[in-house]
């Protein structure tokens, strides 16, 4: 037992297995080590570490991949041949003291070290694989350091995976413990189930892994409550957002433009800085540029077809393509004001106090129009985000694939062929059979606006996209009970 108040733990296997790929995992560093479909691509050990509270829980190492198994385990044979009943411990020494173990052998080396050097092994098998001699050979290797091995099963989600065979092989070398993981889409409790598994095998490090499971836990929670904040106050600033126009057509059709370039780009703000919560490169989401040119999500928000496929009701006059997304405000509709009490305000000169309003008081009065977002396009909008933080929620940081949400929230499929950089194996979001279903496990998708967003409406100066915006204490509640509310 290591006097250590933290664990450390080598992460081997044989050759391109995705041991690189658990790392990144299990840090949530998308940049950990070197990932390529092609083995031998980690040469050296590197290491990181998983901390709670600001202090070391676990040390991971990442190691080289085993290459030659059976060539490995002829040579201890022969070392063996010539000492008496060496242990499985002093049989490794013995390799590691002899000069193969700096030449053929050099990397198997490297990872043995580690491992003796360490409280246990998480062992990376790729179970797309028969279990081939060599891997018995590898596993006889490895388990004879003397160090608890726990097997972690990754591909576990390719149809032509073999777990069973893997499980029954393990338990024949004494491995009766082990993990499903996929690195690349795991479970949203796999890291969960990986250290209770590990807490078994290492009894006297088990409330440290408990520790380390809790801490996991509200960390996940902590983040979905960042990320439905940050969706909430991109719902207040387009519900808030009133644009001035002109009343002719041409005034109304420019400020329409405006009113959508605006909205698709405070869009894009909040999709990068949900990325970047989530620990994810831009590049993860390619197409977050996009909506400037109306093409992301492969339509333009605007367009009624996306608003169908979220299962959002769409009225006739938007389906038939007119001035889809700008509403023409009737002003006071805006306002809790009824009209009759708006003019008789304004008859009585009121309207100077009532601050911010009166300037769009004035306005309406010379004819102006006022432009704002659609409910319809708010509920997009708003279902939109949370597809993206489910989907981000699900994706492991070894994934290599772009995102593409095909417009519902729903499991990430992921390919089943090793992912490449190259080919860009996608990892989507799979539309559920019915659109209807996702958007109604939203406040957004039906019935009335939350009311925080009706408020919101009447508050032009809560938007952000306003060049009148001040920061507000009641805006700050709103938007903190409409984040509550999309929990
Ligand atoms: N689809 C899918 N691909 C994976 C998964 N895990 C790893 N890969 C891919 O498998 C290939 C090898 O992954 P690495 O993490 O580099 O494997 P490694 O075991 O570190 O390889 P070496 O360092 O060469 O021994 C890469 O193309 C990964 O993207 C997985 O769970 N699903
Ligand atoms: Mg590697």
């Amino acid at each position: 037992m290591s006097e250590r108040p933290f664990l450390r733990l080598a992460v081997v296997g044989h050759t391109n297995t995705g041991k690189t790929s658990l790392m990144r995992t299990l840090t949530r560093d998308p940049n950990f080590g070197e990932v390529q479909d092609e083995p031998g691509t980690t040469r050296h050990v590197e290491g990181a570490r998983l901390l709670v509270n600001d202090a070391t829980a676990i040390e991971l190492f990442d190691t080289p991949g085993m290459e030659d198994g059976i060539a490995l385990l002829d040579y201890m044979d022969q070392l063996a041949q010539r000492a008496q009943r060496l242990d499985g411990p002093d049989r490794i020494r013995r390799f590691l003291d002899s000069p193969e173990s700096k030449r053929r052998f050099e990397q198997e080396a490297r990872v043995l070290n580690k491992l003796l050097d360490c409280d246990a092994g998480l062992y990376v098998i790729d179970v797309r694989d028969p279990v081939l001699g060599k891997y018995k050979d590898e596993l006889a290797i490895l388990a004879s350091c003397g160090q608890p091995l726990l097997p972690v099963l990754n591909f576990t989600r390719s149809p032509n995976q073999r777990a069973g065979d893997w499980r029954d092989a393990l338990a024949r070398l004494g491995l009766h413990a082990n993990v499903e993981f996929d690195t690349v889409a795991p479970a949203l409790d796999g890291e969960a189930q990986l250290y209770d598994k590990l807490a078994l095998l290492l009894d006297s490090h088990a409330a440290l892994l408990k520790a380390l499971n809790e801490d996991i836990v509200l960390q996940r929670d902590i983040r979905r409550a960042d990320a439905l904040r940050l969706i909430a106050e991109l719902l207040v600033d387009v519900a808030a957002w009133h644009l001035g126009s002109a009343s002719d057509d041409t005034s109304v059709t420019q400020a329409t433009e405006t009113l959508r370039r605006q909205v698709r780009k405070r869009e894009n703000q909040c999709i990068k800085a949900l990325l970047k919560r989530y620990k994810f490169k831009a590049a993860d989401f390619p197409y977050h540029d996009l909506p400037l040119k109306g093409e992301r999500w492969g339509m333009d928000l605007f367009h009624p077809q996306a608003l169908r496929d979220m299962g959002i009701h769409v009225s006739k006059g938007i389906a038939a393509g007119a001035a889809a997304g700008a509403t023409i405000d009737v002003f006071t509709a805006g306002l809790s004001l009824g009209a009759a009490a708006l003019t008789g305000a304004v008859i009585g000169g009121l309207w100077q106090s009532s601050g911010p309003y009166g300037k769009r008081i004035l306005g309406r009065l010379k004819g102006y129009r006022e432009l704002s977002v659609d409910d319809a396009v708010l509920r997009l909008l708003g279902a939109r985000q949370i597809t993206l933080v489910n989907a981000l929620e699900r994706r492991g940081h070894a994934a290599q694939g772009p995102i593409v949400l095909a417009g519902e929230p729903g499991n990430i499929k992921e390919s089943t062929d090793k992912q490449s950089g190259d080919d860009g194996a996608i990892a989507t979001v799979a539309p559920a059979s019915n659109a209807n279903d996702d958007a109604g496990h939203t406040p957004l998708s039906k019935g009335r606006l939350p009311e925080e967003l009706n408020e919101a409406r009447g508050q032009p100066l809560w938007s952000t996209l306003s060049a009148d915006y001040s920061p507000n204490p009641r805006r700050e509640q709103v938007i903190k009970s409409l984040a509550k509310r999309l929990a």
